[in-house]
């Protein structure tokens, strides 16, 4: 039975746009399940209200010195702590740099660890791309392994780490596979990485909406030594990621953007930089986004995320034991996980099952490779070709293969997934009147049912805010 509802109730109550209603084919409406959380999760109707109160107060900060931008400073600087508090970083040794999103700060840190041609990094198999081009672009790579279920072995961390110490300068991993949802035992890897004198980064983007997370203290050796994450998955999308690390990391050598605001003093011939985090933030800082992330994360806080992660995986079981019972159907990955699942059905391909949720069920997810190209073939057992090349030229994706991904936050409901299966066993049976009803588009880049190719709903929906 469900347990803790009380918390994911709440949450879906202030989820902005829950109702909204999205047309459907046969000129019909109706409420729209997003499914897509992976992806970006909504904003929270109490935090956009204190957002808006808190805007007669907005001004620029650090070097204003009305009271608005007084208000504005102190603001933005506590946000820092308040951040950095929710996933238990020690801001009194670690820094904590405000950037844009996971990818930024994956790439802030590939540039701030000054890495040579020769060092290593030891990244996973599962990543994605964003924790794997900025590592193979500054130093070389090396994949830990993972099964055919996509799981990580940890006989190849240990495999690695013998054969290229000290030659290793980080462990890149996810907490939690954008893909399979896979949990990954970081603070485990940790140890390992510490037990080699090396430091683990944790992509944090999957994981920390979904549990409570702790980077624990310096001393533990199961401490994660950076951390990132970004707003935009857990109900703050105002343009806030996180980047959390060693002081020290931060303090030597210029940034990489150099500005306003990252240094001390300004010489024709040298540049003193600002002390961290100011080094690392050039230009005049999304104040909004820090505030609308430190608030959502106090609110979380206070809704209890150890209940909002047990519904979660409420939720996922049921959804998973669901699935299992279509006819057709493969779910890739394996437990532990968080709501993250990606399956294909028989014959079917992922973005026409898609296109199907999306024009007549109301469904919103993803389908594709995920930005994790690699992981999504080795779990379908397809090999690299440059032919997938041609057809992403040629905007062929229906020549691409791929999966289709849900993705569950805790305010998603019972009802919802019932929903999706239900469409979901519809189309397995009626696939051939499907596959006749539906066309690919190559100037849309997907599956568009033939009586509607020219969508016109979207271009009113478009002009309502655009025009
Ligand atoms: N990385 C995000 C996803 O998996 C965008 O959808």
């Amino acid at each position: 039975m469900f347990t803790n509802k009380p918390a994911a109730m709440k949450l879906r109550h202030d989820i902005k746009g829950i109702d909204k209603k999205v047309p459907v084919k046969g000129n019909k409406s109706r409420k729209y399940t997003f499914f897509d959380n992976a992806a970006s999760t909504p904003p929270l109707i109490p935090i956009l209200k204190e957002i808006d109160d808190y805007l007669s107060w907005y001004s620029g900060v650090h070097r204003g010195t009305g009271y608005k931008s007084l208000v504005s400073s102190k603001i933005y600087d506590d946000c820092h702590e308040i951040i950095g508090k929710f996933v238990g970083a020690d801001l009194s040794t670690d820094t904590l740099v405000l950037v844009k999103n996971t990818t930024e700060a994956i790439n802030k840190l590939a540039y701030r660890l000054q890495l040579k041609s020769q060092d290593i990094v030891l990244i996973t198999a599962m990543e994605h791309h964003s924790n794997e081009l900025p590592w193979r672009s500054r130093a070389q790579v090396r994949y830990i392994d993972v099964d055919k279920d996509g799981i990580l072995d940890l006989n190849s961390v240990e495999y690695l780490f013998k054969r290229y110490h000290p030659q290793v300068k980080l462990l890149a991993v996810c907490g939690a596979s954008n893909v399979t949802g896979h949990v990954n035992d970081v603070h485990s890897l940790a140890r390992i990485s510490h037990a080699y004198g090396c430091k683990i980064m944790v992509d944090g983007a999957q994981l920390v909406p979904h549990q409570r997370f702790n980077m624990k203290a310096h001393s533990d050796s199961d401490h994660i030594d950076f951390l990132a994450f970004s707003g935009h998955k857990i109900y703050a999308p105002f343009g806030s990621g996180v980047l959390i690390g060693p002081r020290e990391t931060f303090m030597s050598g210029p940034p990489e953007y150099q500005g306003g605001g990252t240094v001390k003093l300004v010489h024709k011939n040298e540049v003193f930089w600002a002390d961290p985090p100011d080094r690392d933030e050039a230009g005049s800082p999304n104040v909004l986004g820090a505030y609308g992330l430190a608030r959502t994360l106090k609110y979380l806080d206070k809704l209890g995320m150890d209940d909002l992660a047990k519904h979660e995986e409420e939720l996922t079981a049921y959804t998973l034991a669901k699935l299992r019972d279509l006819n057709s159907l493969t779910v890739y990955g394996s437990q532990p996980r968080v709501g993250v699942i990606s399956f294909n059905l028989k014959d079917l391909h992922h973005a026409l099952v898609g296109a199907i949720l999306c024009y007549e069920a109301g469904i919103g997810l993803r389908t594709g490779c995920f930005c994790a190209q690699n992981y999504v073939r080795h779990l379908l057992g397809v090999k690299e070709t440059n032919q997938h090349l041609e057809h992403y030229e040629r905007n062929e994706l229906d020549k691409i293969p791929g999966m289709v991904r849900i993705s569950l936050a805790p305010y998603n409901t019972r009802a919802e997934v019932d929903h999706l299966i239900k469409w979901l066993k519809y189309i397995v049976d009626n696939r051939y009147e499907f596959k006749r009803r539906y066309k690919y588009s190559p100037l849309h880049g997907g599956f568009i049912p033939v009586d509607l190719l020219n969508p016109e709903y979207i271009n009113k929906i478009y002009n309502r805010y655009m025009d």
